[in-house]
């Protein structure tokens, strides 16, 4: 039987577990990526490690929050460098770009294993690594030279055929995929893209599939790396990391789904979930105040070339603000070169700075009520930054025609011709932003007052006592258990950040949770399906954990979220029977005797409530899972005495 390209990329790297799905394995890491909203606590974490050195190819990019309105983001800047320049590890610096738009173009290698502490890294899955997102203390265990462990997937083939018509492109492909798979149920899952179609795809479209991945929950993307990678790495002046990697005839898929790209029309992710889409033409008239044109999903310069095209010589609507951020320094390099910047300006455009910006709710809030179109990936209620405005997600193609209409409107009926495109043959390189360590031990880093250790756990009890701080539903984003935006400056401070756990749907859960501690009681979440959607922050465990959750009952969790929770040691079960969600309420009273010993030797647990009723639910971990969960966390169980000085913080 052939290998496909998931076991390609596996076998090599592969230092515990066999290669069945749903069995857990321990991989070699080759590369990590940090960004500086979630950086700086994996640094923390690794220099607790008492490590002299990362043991990988490791860099550290400044892309999330750049606004430095205060001095803790600069702060954050200063710790991220020096702690680099320390260990051994580059340091990409604000300014030079997105972290996956800059590691795809200039640090991505195929048939190398990369983790990076954001839910996108997959974006490199597009020039055939294996890239997974994964919590910050992974990463930091794989920069002291730990495997990274996760369960192998299914792997679902992609097949594509056919060609995308003009005015249709990969987002509208990936969209696509969203309407058919949904955000939830696809834990476990790993897409791999084949079939003659994905020769029509240059890269960068690839990387915007694979990026995308991440909506749908998969594991990871991989697209094969043929001909056209190599056409990209030798205009990148990297054929020397070029590897043709192809999956073998006769190659093993749990499921193969056909996509004929020929039928793909132009399409929109509608408020408030990238799973609700539908094709933009059958919207109906709708206003747009706002076009966002960038993120990690599409700022490539073909997307702003393609845009470009489209709006040279017009002027944008007068009701419009448009905001466009080039993806990297490369990019905004090409474009001022060729004359792109130039068209996008005269069209009435807002350039700005090439960062996550606008994506993550840093700047560019729409107004009260408002439409915002956006080419980036994640539409959660409230992420732009106004609750109440609605987020349609779009490609750059079907972003530019609302720029220049006013409406939300498919972009063929603009009635232009679509603008030629070829994909450069030679891109500018100059890595001078990214700054390469000096690895002294003499180096001193720079701890700011905003800066302090993360918090530990304590062990799991023999009985645990829990009082429900919060009962929620479906599909609960990181993003609405941790909010980002004007908040990213306090991911360094745990203390403080733990104030805004859950802040728009229950802004008393810290006082909760502290109650429920002085009371003697260890704090629940009870949830329903598909819970911690989203963003790799491992603060959607670490601060809820620092209040004294120590259980999250669930219908279902998703993955990064749920290896997030194990590593700070709170216990994650999952209703048997989900019709039992409906008999717990906030406050209720939760007990699991025995629980240390339930936890080793059982796979259903017993949860006693307080009226005498009895919840069944399933423990799904790991043997190495469950050690870390009963001693409170994977910091407590693996770490030297602690080199980090222990402060108040605010
Ligand atoms: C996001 O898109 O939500 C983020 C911000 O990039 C996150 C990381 C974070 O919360 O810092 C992600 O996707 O992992
Ligand atoms: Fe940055 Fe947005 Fe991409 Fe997250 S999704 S890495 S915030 S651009």
């Amino acid at each position: 039987m052939g290998k496909n390209l998931l076991e390609k990329l596996v076998e090599p790297h592969l230092i515990s577990g066999i290669l069945i799905p749903g069995e857990e394995i321990g991989i070699r890491i080759d590369q990590t990526l940090t960004q500086d909203a979630l950086g700086t606590m994996a640094y923390l974490q690794f220099e607790a490690m008492g490590v002299d050195r990362v043991k990988t190819d490791s860099i550290s990019y400044v892309d999330h929050n750049t606004l430095q309105d205060g001095f803790e983001n600069a702060d954050d800047h200063r710790y991220l460098r020096t702690v680099a320049d320390r260990y051994g590890i580059k340091y990409s610096k604000p300014g030079n770009g997105i972290c996956h738009q800059v590691h795809l173009e200039r640090y991505s290698k195929p048939g190398l294993t990369l983790i990076g502490s954001d839910s996108h890294t997959p974006t490199c899955g597009g020039v055939g690594m294996l890239a997974m997102g994964v919590g910050g203390l992974d990463v930091a265990t794989a920069m002291a030279g730990g495997p990274y462990f996760f369960r192998y997937p299914k792997l679902y083939r992609i097949e594509l055929t056919g060609r995308l018509n003009e005015w249709s492109s990969a987002k509208d492909v990936i969209l696509h995929l969203l309407s058919m798979l949904t955000t939830k149920g696809n834990v476990g899952v790993a897409l791999e893209y084949g079939g003659p179609g994905v020769a029509t795809l240059s890269v960068h479209e690839r990387a915007t599939i694979a990026n995308m991945g991440t909506e749908l929950g998969v594991t990871t993307t991989i697209f094969p790396s043929d001909e056209t990678t190599r056409e990209f790495f030798s205009a990148q002046g990297r054929l020397g990391d070029w590897l043709l990697l192809l999956p073998d005839a006769e190659a093993r898929y749990d499921r193969v789904i056909e996509i004929d790209l020929s039928s793909i029309v132009p399409m929109v992710a509608c408020p408030h979930s990238p799973d609700n889409v539908k094709p933009v033409g059958e919207l109906g008239e709708i206003k747009v105040d706002q076009v966002m044109i960038g993120s990690c999903t599409n700022s490539s310069y073909r997307d702003l070339a393609i845009t470009a095209g489209i709006l040279k010589g017009k002027k944008i609507h007068p009701d419009i603000s448009l905001g466009i951020a080039p993806g990297s320094r490369q990019v905004l390099a090409m474009i001022t070169r060729d004359g792109i910047l130039g068209d996008l300006i005269a069209s009435g455009a807002r350039i700005l700075e090439t960062a996550c910006g606008f994506c993550v709710g840093c700047g560019q809030a729409p107004r009260t009520g408002s439409v915002s179109v956006r080419t980036s990936n994640r539409n959660f209620e409230g992420r732009s930054g106004t609750k109440d405005a609605f987020v349609y997600l779009a490609s750059p193609e079907t972003a530019a025609a609302a720029a220049l209409t006013g409406k939300l409107v498919d972009p063929r009926t603009l009635g232009i011709p679509f603008p030629a495109f070829k994909a450069p043959g030679n891109y500018p390189k100059d890595d001078a932003m990214v700054l390469l360590p000096s690895r002294s031990p003499g180096v001193e880093i720079f701890r700011g007052p905003n800066i302090g250790p993360p918090p530990t756990n304590t062990a799991m009890p023999d009985v645990l006592r829990c009082k429900v701080a919060i009962k929620v539903g479906d599909k609960i984003t990181t993003d609405h258990i941790m909010p980002a935006g004007s908040l990213l400056k306090y991911r360094s401070n745990v203390p403080k950040y733990a104030h805004f756990v859950f802040r728009d749907l229950e802004p008393k859960f810290a006082a909760l949770c502290k109650a429920n501690a002085d009371a003697g009681f260890a704090s629940a979440i009870v949830a329903g399906l598909s819970y911690g959607q989203g963003s790799s922050r491992e603060h959607a465990a670490l601060c809820p954990m620092s209040l004294g959750v120590k259980l999250l009952l669930a219908k279902s969790v998703e993955r990064i979220h749920a290896a997030n929770l194990v590593n700070f040691g709170i216990l994650m079960l999952t209703f048997e029977n989900p019709e039992d969600w409906e008999g717990i309420e906030a406050g209720d009273e939760l007990r699991i005797d025995d629980v240390r010993r339930a936890i080793m030797e059982k796979s259903i647990i017993i949860i006693h409530q307080r009226t005498g009723k009895i919840i069944r639910a399933e423990c799904n971990l790991t043997a190495r899972q469950k050690d870390i969960v009963l001693a409170g966390g994977a910091l407590n169980r693996a770490v030297p005495p602690r080199t980090i000085t222990e402060e108040r913080l605010c």
